[in-house]
């Protein structure tokens, strides 16, 4: 048996009867309240779900299995996504076999790429890489273990193994949308000798002379891999999921939240907005110009993109990683500089506005401005970056919740006509 589910086995039966007798000695405990304003502004801060993989405090940001994500830039996806699963970092041999695994695992079926070759040539990048997740449910191990009667029990273990085949497959996919979408060429084969984002980077087929470029999608997909459960893409992915959906039809649902302009696809338009600095300035701007700019952006209504967050109220460690990274890598790129330097003067700029509860950067703040310095340039394919990498957090998160036996959901809504009543309004 492969080591991430040997580890599994030994660990889930033992989760499975604490949370069981948590729940038999405090099941009728209040753990939250709803408010009216919550229930139509989107359930913020109710606590009505369970996510044991990560954990977002907003004074500290992302932790994973209690780990700040700040300590794991230096690891690889792998070690992650064994981490989310198991709780802890993998022993050198673990990782070794985690590895060999995704490779063996890593061919995407040629039925994928006829029904993506088929499709309209202006489609998005999302919608090409998650019909090509979608294609692939016919691969399900879950849906044939259901189908012929497996113990709920043991619903895990294919989940697993699905997991395990799609995870490993995406790189490869999401390189191929990469290549046949922006007309790069002939995918390219994975090199056997990489690791799995190392060969994402290879297999995007953009220059890369010192490997700086392999490095930077190593770190992407550590940063990005999971946020708790309650974000719209995870949650998505949990609630398909606890229909007992396979993780391809659970993955592929979450990552069409992904997609979203207020989610994933926010990513973007935080480049543009540098871009357009940029372009106004012809160059790096004065902190004073930024000012001035960052006051036009605010005072014709719009939001300055990459700064504030639904939970996170301090800077986001991710950022700073990417942040980093570009100080090493780039720092005399005039993009790297400007996001740089927009760090230094937004904070104060949206303290002095008043309205952002959080006037700090998030992650999607920096990481376009390295993607676009390493010659990644086409801004719509950005959110597949991200969803390569939070599909480990979402199979983790099914994995996780499949062995401990979770329910479908079902919270309860009521008419506009029944809350007033309720409130005597
Ligand atoms: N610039 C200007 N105003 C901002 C702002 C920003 N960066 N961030 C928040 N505000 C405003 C909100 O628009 C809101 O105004 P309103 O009362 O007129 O509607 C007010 O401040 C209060 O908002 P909030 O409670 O602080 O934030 P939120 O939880 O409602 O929204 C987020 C969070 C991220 C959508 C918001 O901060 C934002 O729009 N930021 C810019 C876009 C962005 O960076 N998105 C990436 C998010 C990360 C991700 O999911 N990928």
């Amino acid at each position: 048996m492969a080591a991430l589910k040997q580890r599994m086995a030994e660990i889930v039966p033992a989760m499975r009867e604490d949370i069981r007798s948590f729940l038999k000695q405090y099941g009728d405990k209040v753990v939250s309240e709803v408010t009216l304003a919550q229930a139509y502004g989107g359930m913020r801060g109710v606590k009505a779900l369970v996510c044991d993989t990560s954990e977002v405090p907003p004074e500290k940001g992302l932790l994973i299995r209690d780990i700040p994500i700040g300590e794991l830039t230096d690891r690889l996806p792998e070690e992650i996504f064994y981490l989310l699963c198991v709780g802890k970092l993998p022993p050198a041999e673990d990782l070794e076999d985690l590895k060999a695994d995704f490779r063996k695992r890593a061919e995407v079926p040629q039925y994928v790429w006829d029904v993506l070759e088929a499709m309209p040539k202006d489609s998005h990048p999302m919608c090409m890489f998650n019909t090509g997740i979608l294609v692939m449910e016919r691969e399900s191990e879950f849906r044939k273990a259901y189908d012929a009667g497996i113990k709920k029990t043991e619903y895990w273990e294919p989940t697993l193994e699905d997991s395990l085949n799609l995870l490993a497959k995406l790189p490869a996919l999401g390189a191929g949308v990469y290549r046949l979408r922006f007309n790069k060429g002939p995918r390219i084969e994975p090199d056997p000798n990489l690791d799995w984002a190392g060969n994402f980077g290879h297999m995007l087929g953009i220059p890369d002379p010192k490997g700086d470029l392999k490095d930077l999608m190593r770190l992407y997909m550590v940063l990005h891999s999971d946020h708790e459960g309650g974000n719209v893409s995870a949650h998505t992915c949990h609630c398909v999921g606890s229909a007992l959906s396979d993780a391809y039809y659970a993955v592929s649902a979450g990552l069409n939240g992904l997609a979203g302009p207020l989610h994933g696809l926010a990513n973007q338009e935080c480049l543009n907005w540098i871009l357009m600095v940029h372009e106004k300035f012809g160059g790096v701007p004065t902190d004073d110009q930024l000012r001035d700019f960052a006051w036009e952006t605010l005072n014709s209504g719009k939001v300055i993109p990459g700064y504030g967050h639904a939970v996170l109220r301090v800077t986001d460690p991710r950022f700073t990683a990417f942040r980093e990274f570009g100080l090493k890598h780039c720092p005399d790129d005039p993009v790297f500089k400007i996001m740089s330097n927009v760090y230094n003067v937004i904070p104060d700029v949206l303290k002095e506005h008043g309205k952002a509860k959080n006037p700090w950067p998030n992650v999607d703040a920096a990481s376009g401005s390295l993607l676009y310095h390493y010659g990644m340039k086409e801004f719509p394919y950005y959110t597949v970056l991200f969803s390569i990498s939070r599909a480990m957090g979402m199979c983790s998160q099914l994995i996780v919740s499949r062995a401990w036996g979770e329910a479908i959901e079902r919270p309860k809504t009521l008419t506009t006509a029944k809350f007033k009543a309720m409130l005597g309004a």
